[in-house]
């Protein structure tokens, strides 16, 4: 791994959460040391900087939605980086900023995807399923649809993003860490096929059986897309998100987690989503974040 070329891609927005303070994501990252400790890897990193969009109104929703024109004009920028650095030959690592940035972000990605006739593969690293639609959201906050729109359930602007739709299937998703889902979101999950490998799954089956399984099938002609909402971790170790939700994965078992992906050495680009420096302490949440994508980066593999 270590002649791989990252770019870092900030998008300070909370524009599709439900709390503020995603924004200051991406900056939390940077002091948290991202760059440097990927650079200390061999790795050739540079920080595009962030990209611009609109201020947060702070509306309720509105047919389901909230902040939806602003939601889809900060994903067609993220869209537009995205897949600028995939075309470069270069691995994107977007710091977001809240999940509703997956939508450009993975869409890029699955474009790319078409273009070079690579399969594409995303672990979608999350306490939530990220799939409700504007008629079964309980709170109208677009960072819980990400992944109903990916698969063309949505409204048109961002089912769309990329021209055609759906952008992905749920066959290529594999969400691990899942224990918050909300009553429609289930039936829907369930209709969908996501494959799930909820909490209940790790405790019975280990981590390490868990990633087996939501790998099998990766390859060389495979493009793996992590998404990495913070929230994922138990809140003990990870209190620095909006919507922490008890009884996650704990630091050995993300370790693991990352550590498994880095071994197939496929991983091709990487969202960092739902940091929240707002909710944390002495920037730990971010620490945390950063160690764990050095491990996803293979930092664990030459001690073997
Ligand atoms: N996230 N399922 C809840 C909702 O409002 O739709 C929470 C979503 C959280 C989304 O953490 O990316
Ligand atoms: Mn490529
Ligand atoms: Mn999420
Ligand atoms: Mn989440």
């Amino acid at each position: 791994m270590g002649n791989q070329a990252v770019s870092l891609i900030g998008a300070p927005t909370d524009i599709g959460a439900g709390h503020r303070g995603a924004s200051m994501g991406p900056e939390a990252l940077r002091v948290a040391n991202l760059q440097a400790r990927l650079k200390a890897r061999g790795i050739d990193v540079v920080d595009r900087g962030n990209l611009q969009g609109p201020l947060n109104p702070w509306e309720p929703p509105r047919e389901g939605y909230r902040h939806l024109s602003a939601v889809v004009d900060w994903n067609r920028a993220v869209y537009e980086a995205i897949y600028g650095e995939l075309s470069l030959g270069r691995l994107p690592v977007m710091l977001g900023g809240d999940h509703c940035l997956a939508i450009g972000s993975i869409t890029a990605v699955a474009r790319h995807c078409r273009e070079h006739h690579k399969k594409l593969r995303v672990l979608w690293l999350d306490a939530h399923a990220d799939f409700n639609t504007a008629q079964i959201t309980p709170s109208g906050n677009i960072h819980g649809m990400p992944v109903a729109c990916l698969c063309g359930m949505g409204p048109e602007e961002l089912t769309t993003l990329g021209g055609s739709k759906p952008a992905t299937a749920p066959d290529v998703f594999r969400q691990i860490g899942i224990r918050s889902v909300d009553e429609g979101e289930k039936r829907l999950v369930r209709e969908a096929r996501v494959s799930i490998f909820d909490m209940r799954q790790i405790d019975e089956s280990g981590m390490k059986r868990v990633m087996e399984e939501a790998l099998e099938g990766v390859d060389a002609d495979t493009h793996l897309h992590v998404s990495f909402d913070v929230d994922f971790l138990d809140p003990a170790i990870a209190p620095g998100v909006g919507t922490t939700v008890r009884g996650g994965p704990n630091y050995r078992e993300a370790q693991l987690c990352m550590e498994m992906i880095a071994d197939t050495g496929r991983l091709a680009s990487l969202d960092i989503v739902e940091l929240n420096p707002a909710f944390d302490k002495r920037n730990q949440t971010a620490k945390l974040a950063v160690d764990l994508v050095e491990s996803l980066f293979g930092k664990s593999t030459l001690i073997r």
